[in-house]
């Protein structure tokens, strides 16, 4: 390191070249991040230097993340419902498992996924020794619930299925896999990290939350669709008490156990995800969403009319296309199954899709 520092003026000025090398939001149409909301910075901003890690010390903040725990039992009807705040959908996929190996000790524990499962839940499998099994998809890239049906086992502690999923944005049949997973007793995790803050505000959506007897534990993360600031996910469990099945003893904190996968815990994004909600009210937060699904939807069609069919019809503001040519200056992502993949987040207006389809149109259409 530098032995003499350097003046503020220059670090900043270096600081900010960094900064200006990253890609704008407005050409980023591969993420399910966005730029936070105002009241999320400011927020965000006011609880800069709380440690929810260490809860005693900054009891307001606890009360902030009690409260958004509170706010998502009651959209995930289930006012009984626990949780705590997670830096995202990486850790509450961890934790969900991690309580079900808890539940259900066996010499050689599996869980069962389906193949679209986000890749953390390979990481928390390898962390926590589980076996992974990977249930194939349906032509809807849905779960396929007879293929679930024949893989449990004795050793079968867990079932994860996806409310949204990160490449086709598709909702998992929630209702007969919780229907299993409740014969057989087995825990189940909704990986609801993207769908869970946009489901409750559409008109028509899948069933996907604790109303459906069986489903065990839910993920969601404000840093997504929720605009809050990063890092903001949240695990919510039907059974508050089943989290204290991963307490650890923490002898000298204000508190004397702690059931988090984090030690020192950040409070400024914990009340930036409170503040989004509270702002934009379920009005607000419909307005966003139905905003997201119109993109979407008018993506489609633009696609569509130019011959670049979906690959899928989501449940969710994520379109997924046959391979086309993109312009340049756009940033998409594409599938692992070679589908150009577009996430239609509250940064992606209707001026950018159809800037967007005006590009793909001079590049697919007059080229040919
Ligand atoms: N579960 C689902 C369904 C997800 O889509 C994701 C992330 C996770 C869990 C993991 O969440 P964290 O990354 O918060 O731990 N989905 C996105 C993805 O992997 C995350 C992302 C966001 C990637 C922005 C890129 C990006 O620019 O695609």
């Amino acid at each position: 390191m530098r032995k003499q520092g350097i003046g503020e003026d220059e670090l900043f000025c270096f600081l900010e070249a960094k900064r200006n090398k990253d890609i704008r939001y407005d050409l980023i149409l591969s993420s399910m991040c966005t730029r936070p909301h105002p009241v999320a910075i400011r927020a965000h901003n006011l609880f800069m230097e709380t440690n929810l890690g260490d809860p005693g010390l900054f009891p307001g903040t606890h009360e902030v993340e009690q409260i958004l725990v509170t706010r998502f039992a009651e959209l995930f009807s289930c006012p009984e419902a626990g949780g705590y705040a997670t830096s995202g959908g990486t850790e509450s996929n961890i934790q969900a498992l991690r309580i079900a190996r808890q539940i259900h000790p066996t010499k050689r524990p599996n869980v069962i996924l389906p193949a679209s499962a986000h890749f953390s839940c390979q990481k928390a499998c390898d962390m926590l020794g589980l076996q992974m099994r990977c249930v194939p998809p349906d032509k809807e890239m849905r779960m396929d619930t007879d293929v679930l049906a024949g893989m449990i086992d004795a050793d079968t502690c867990g079932i994860l299925a996806v409310a949204g999923t990160t490449e086709y944005g598709v909702v998992d049949p929630i209702p007969a896999i919780a229907a299993l997973a409740q014969e057989h007793g087995i825990f189940f995790h909704v990986d609801a990290a993207f769908g869970g803050l946009v489901l409750p505000f559409l008109p028509d959506s899948p069933a996907f939350d604790f109303s459906i007897p069986g489903v065990s534990s839910i993920s969601v993360d404000p840093h997504k669709m929720g605009m809050s600031t990063i890092p903001a996910g949240v695990l919510m469990v039907r059974d508050p008490l089943v989290l204290h099945r991963l307490n650890v003893d923490t002898p000298y904190l204000t508190v004397k156990k702690e059931f988090t996968l984090a030690g020192t815990r950040s409070g400024a994004s914990v009340a930036g995800a409170l503040a989004v909600l509270d702002y934009l009210g379920r009005n607000g937060m419909e307005a966003v969403v139905s905003g997201c699904m119109e993109n979407t939807k008018r993506l489609i069609g633009g696609m569509e009319a130019f011959g670049i069919h979906r690959a899928v019809t989501p449940d969710v503001n994520v379109a997924t296309f046959m391979p086309c040519r993109i312009p340049d200056r756009w940033v998409v992502s594409a599938t692992r199954n070679n589908h150009i993949r577009i996430v239609c987040m509250p940064h992606v207006t209707r001026d950018h899709v159809e800037a967007f389809l005006e590009d793909i149109g001079e590049l697919n259409v007059t080229a040919t």
